[in-house]
């Protein structure tokens, strides 16, 4: 009756189960203000989303819309909640069956948005006290104002730093040249992006309508004369792609299969962990592969990673707490910083260069896809799969990212003991691949996630320092789907589709940017060019090359098999088929910081 499909989750708390091995007790680790932290940083995990980006045209009046607002923004606590229901009831059922559905919102800020919101110090100080997380906390009223914030490119902004920071085109005539840009470029800068997320279409369009109501009809919810001091820059939809693409984005690849697991508690109980522990063998990661990370990397208040190794144990990832991540002002704990990036995908030609390059250097379109990537189309990882797709390894989230780059995997034997820990003995393990053989260097998940990887860039480079640098990435499709080269029916690719990227991180510098800067578009890493011969080369994917000019060349270091040897050649394009054409920097404030600053009393 019904399909059963995948579902994917972001860390998500299970019902509690008495004796559940994967919910070991972490008395060390934080409770987590799941109430006043906002759900979508945990992740939402819905089917249809709409983003609208907004302009502050009266901060007075956008501050008294936002002060009626707050109670719509939906909190951590909120969305773990429906998470468990909603796997209890399918666990029950053993099927989706959409008996229960929720639609969330959330709200965020660019600099200067909270630049104004923030304006009166003074106030704020004095409002403060009589919120528990901010009394007493702050000395002087700077430390209220949006001005103490540290992360430079989250105060300049991303349409700043596009170009010289993110390698987009210079060439104002160029599409991804942010004078280009649908919004968020130097023209149509956003303030406020507002999150709606549904697992109906028809709840979205109800809510979204709603919002745009409040936002043009000129009066409050209790119908007094009142503007809301915004108008939309920019509304953007979003959707999970139709079947067969479900849970893929446009290229064809399975989406959203590695995440960072993060540590810390729902609860006082000490078991209550959010992120289940279900590798047996190695107690600091969730899934396996999936390491375990302090909170305070994505959001504020909490120890981040140690970021160095332990002298004690040097070639291990230090598991200790770190300094705890503070963003400058006071209200930020329980924050966290929001990139978002429009990316437009050329799907056409993408598949295009595949198939012409894989004929020229005789390997297979699905092959050369996947050596860019760094998995199959199914998700499968080609560490453990080098030369052919298993969509079966691609579906089991307890298999496909457990592997590293620079060590041989071990096999996970099933227990039967424990039966809620994972096993992966079913599939082929990964071998270690120091030279870039089986994973280019440059494949997209290598560049923007080495895992164990050292390289020669800089002595710095390794597994612990690797850590400080990871995404929650939380982006959505959009755009319907475009399926060459098998579409029957020839249809021409209209070029309006991509990626709503989305990431929320504590250093917009030291994580996004340098993922993108210092990885993705740094032909140079991980190693150095040696004897005048390229080692790595970009991410074909979204490494950008602003060498200068509209010339965009990249190159990519590719393995490729010739009579039972592997060979490195290099592959050049300068096409560009992920093209950014609007985004913005936003912070997302905590339920208390969205009171202090619209105006609110505490709401705990
Ligand atoms: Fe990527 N793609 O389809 O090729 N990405 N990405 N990404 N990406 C990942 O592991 C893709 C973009 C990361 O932990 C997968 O979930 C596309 C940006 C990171 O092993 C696939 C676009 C940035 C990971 C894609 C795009 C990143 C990751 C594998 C743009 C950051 C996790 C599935 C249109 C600056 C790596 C998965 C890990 C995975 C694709 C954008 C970063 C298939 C098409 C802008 C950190």
């Amino acid at each position: 009756m019904f399909e059963q499909q995948a579902v994917r989750e972001a860390p998500a708390a299970l019902t509690q189960i008495e004796n559940d091995s994967t919910r070991p007790a972490a008395a060390n680790e934080p409770v987590l203000a799941v109430d006043n932290i906002q759900g979508n940083i945990i992740g939402f995990n819905k089917d249809h989303q709409t983003m609208l980006f907004l302009k502050i045209t009266d901060a007075e009046n956008f501050r008294r819309w936002l002060r009626d607002f707050v109670p719509f923004i939906a909190t951590a606590h909120e969305v773990l909640t429906f998470n468990r229901l909603f796997k209890a009831i399918r666990r029950r059922r053993g099927v989706e069956t959409h008996t229960v559905q929720a639609t969330w919102i959330n709200i965020a800020f660019s600099f200067d948005a909270l630049e104004q919101l923030s304006k009166d110090g003074n106030a704020l100080q004095k409002a403060a006290q009589k919120f528990t997380d901010y009394k007493d906390k702050a000395k002087k009223s700077k430390d209220f104002k949006a001005g103490s914030f540290s992360d430079e490119a989250f105060k300049k902004g991303m349409a700043k730093r596009a170009v010289d920071v993110l390698g987009d085109p210079q060439s104002e005539k160029a599409e991804g040249n942010p004078r280009n840009w649908v919004f968020g470029g130097t023209k149509n800068e956003a303030d406020v992006v507002v999150i709606v997320a549904s697992d109906s279409d028809e709840d979205l369009d109800d809510e979204v309508g709603r919002i745009e109501e409040s936002i043009y009809a000129g009066r409050s919810i209790i119908g007094e004369h009142a503007l809301s001091g915004v108008q939309i820059v920019y509304k953007q939809n979003g959707a999970t792609l139709p079947p067969p693409l479900t849970g893929h984005e446009h290229f064809g690849f399975l989406d959203g299969v590695s995440q960072p697991g993060l540590r810390g508690r729902i609860s006082d109980d000490p078991t209550d962990v959010l992120t289940p522990r279900q590798n047996p063998k190695d107690p600091d990661q969730g899934k396996p592969g999936q390491d375990l990370l302090w909170t305070g990397e994505f959001i504020f208040g909490y120890p981040k990673q140690f970021g160095a190794a332990d002298p004690a144990e040097p070639d291990e990832l230090n598991t200790a707490p770190g300094p705890i991540a503070e963003a400058g002002p006071v209200w930020a704990k329980d924050g966290s910083f929001l990139v978002v990036r429009r990316l437009r995908q050329e799907v056409g030609n993408f598949h295009k260069f595949l198939e012409k390059i894989g004929q020229e250097k005789g390997l297979s379109a699905d092959l050369l896809g996947a050596k860019l990537v760094g998995r199959w189309k199914s998700g499968a990882p080609i560490m453990r799969q080098p030369t052919a797709d298993n969509p079966a390894l691609g579906n089991d989230d307890c298999a496909n990212n457990h592997f590293e780059f620079n060590e041989d995997g071990e096999v996970i034997p099933k227990s039967e003991a424990a039966p809620e820990q994972c096993s992966d003995d079913v599939f082929p393990i990964a071998k270690a691949d120091e030279k870039g053989l089986t994973c280019p260097f440059a494949g997209h998940i290598r560049k923007t996630y080495p895992r164990d990887d050292k390289g020669t860039l800089a002595a710095e480079i390794g597994e612990n320092t690797t850590q400080t640098h990871r995404l929650l990435r939380r982006g959505i499709p959009f755009g319907n789907p475009f399926f060459p080269p098998d579409d029957p029916n020839k249809q021409k690719d209209s070029g309006n589709r991509g990626l709503l990227f989305a990431a929320y991180q504590t250093s917009i510098v030291n994580q996004f940017e340098f993922v993108q800067a210092v990885w993705s578009n740094n032909a140079e890493f991980k190693d150095k060019s040696a004897g005048g011969k390229l080692q790595s080369g970009h991410d074909f994917i979204i490494g950008q090359n602003n060498a200068g000019g509209d010339k965009r060349t990249r190159r990519f270091i590719l393995p490729i098999d010739k009579n039972g040897t592997t060979e490195l050649i290099e592959i050049k394009t300068e096409n560009d088929w992920v093209i950014p054409t609007g985004g913005g920097y936003f912070f997302q404030p905590s339920i208390d910081a969205l009171c202090l600053l619209s105006g609110r009393n505490p709401s705990r």
